[in-house]
């Protein structure tokens, strides 16, 4: 039995001086294996006496307990301490930069569209959104264009053959104005909004395509004139192009909806032979090119709105976000906007972290 307690002390110590898995795999099986110490001092237990047995019995399998107990500690210790090794060799860095992975692209719409809201934003301007199946009388009665108004003419205005529940004319919207119209109806005043979003018409040629974006905007307020429709315009046209030096002039128009009714013309300059938004467009070599349209809103419109015109007035405006999109970054074929080809998004889109407002320079093609 003296053996017995020298053998399992040994292997305990071992046990406790084993340093890989390896080494104490080889442990276990000189101990608990098929022919290992322990296992032999076992087999021998069935030629003891019942005496022998009661006496020795319980030290055979303390032995056995020890050395599996002690197997099991130093395993667990082992494995973690490789575990360990291996976390501190394969440490992420999480200051490194991520790897990139290209998963498409912001076709450069969406991107002015973000542009746009974000300065309008800025301004104190919501987003108001609407349906792009509309009726007539929000695309038009609504706002001032009677049944005998040329835009409503089906060589404009796509149509659909059933009229809606009440009786109206169902149409895909010619404008975003029908939106704001709505909003003016639910929310009353004052108002403050942009109206972004597809619109349609029956034109279809290299400049002119079936769908394409606009966004309209509407201040209804006590007291709104002139001067606020221009300051409004001139530091969101200041903030889209980011220069200070926009010039903008303005024209008397027409529109049904506004009366007076004005249209914006930003000046560019000749800068190395290219057209650039910026400066008089009085300089030489320079010129005006017009960019928005807009006016006071008509007393008609405030009253379909469900307004009083003589307690509220207001501003609107409106603009082409595909053509702004093309003056801002130089895109030159309205068409390619819309063909879906993954090598001009590649090309020209933007990456989906790009910041909103991000300059990409400004030219305006000869
Ligand atoms: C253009 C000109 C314009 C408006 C849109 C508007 C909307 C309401 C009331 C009054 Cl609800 N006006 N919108 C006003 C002036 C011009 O758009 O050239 N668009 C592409």
């Amino acid at each position: 039995m003296e053996q017995l307690d020298q053998q399992q002390a040994e292997t305990l110590g071992a046990i406790a001086d084993a340093t890989t898995l390896d080494a104490l795999e080889a442990i276990r099986v000189s101990a608990l294996g098929k022919q290992g110490w322990v296992s032999a001092l076992l087999k021998t237990m069935g030629q003891l006496s019942p005496e022998e047995r009661q006496a020795k019995g319980p030290q055979i399998h303390g032995a056995r307990e020890a050395v599996t107990t002690a197997l099991a500690a130093r395993k667990a210790a082992l494995e973690s301490a490789v575990l360990d090794a291996r976390l501190a060799a394969e440490a992420v860095d999480l200051s490194l930069p991520a790897p990139e992975s290209p998963r498409g692209s912001v076709h450069p719409v969406s991107q002015v569209m973000d542009e746009l809201a974000e300065i309008f934003a800025d301004m104190g301007f919501a987003v108001a959104s609407g349906p792009e199946i509309e009726d007539d009388w929000h695309n038009f009665t609504a706002l001032n264009m009677p049944e005998t108004h040329p835009a409503r003419a089906m060589h404009d205005t796509f149509y659909f053959p059933d009229k809606d529940g009440e009786g109206r004319d169902m149409l895909l919207r010619t404008h975003t104005s029908p939106v704001q119209i709505r909003a003016m109806l639910k929310d009353g005043a004052p108002l403050r909004i942009i109206a972004p979003g597809r619109v349609y018409r029956s034109d279809s040629d290299a400049t002119h395509t079936p769908m394409f974006h606009q966004i309209e905007g509407l201040v209804i307020d006590k007291g709104i004139h002139l001067g606020h429709l221009k300051w409004t315009l001139e530091t969101f046209l200041k903030a889209f192009f980011e220069r200070d030096d926009i010039v903008l002039r303005l024209r008397p128009s027409y529109f049904p909806f506004t009366e007076p009714s004005v249209e914006v013309d930003v000046g560019y300059t000749l800068v190395g032979g290219k057209r650039v938004v910026g400066g008089s467009g009085d300089a030489p070599g320079g010129g005006w090119m017009e960019v928005l349209g807009s006016g006071m809103v008509n007393r008609k419109v405030i009253e379909f709105g469900g307004l009083d015109p003589d307690e509220w007035q207001g501003f609107a405006f409106g603009t082409g976000v595909d053509r702004l999109a093309m003056l801002k970054y130089g895109l030159d074929d309205l068409r390619a906007f819309f063909d879906g080809d993954a090598r001009w998004l590649g090309h020209y889109g933007f990456g989906a972290l790009d910041v909103p407002t991000l300059s990409g320079g400004v030219g305006v093609k000869p």
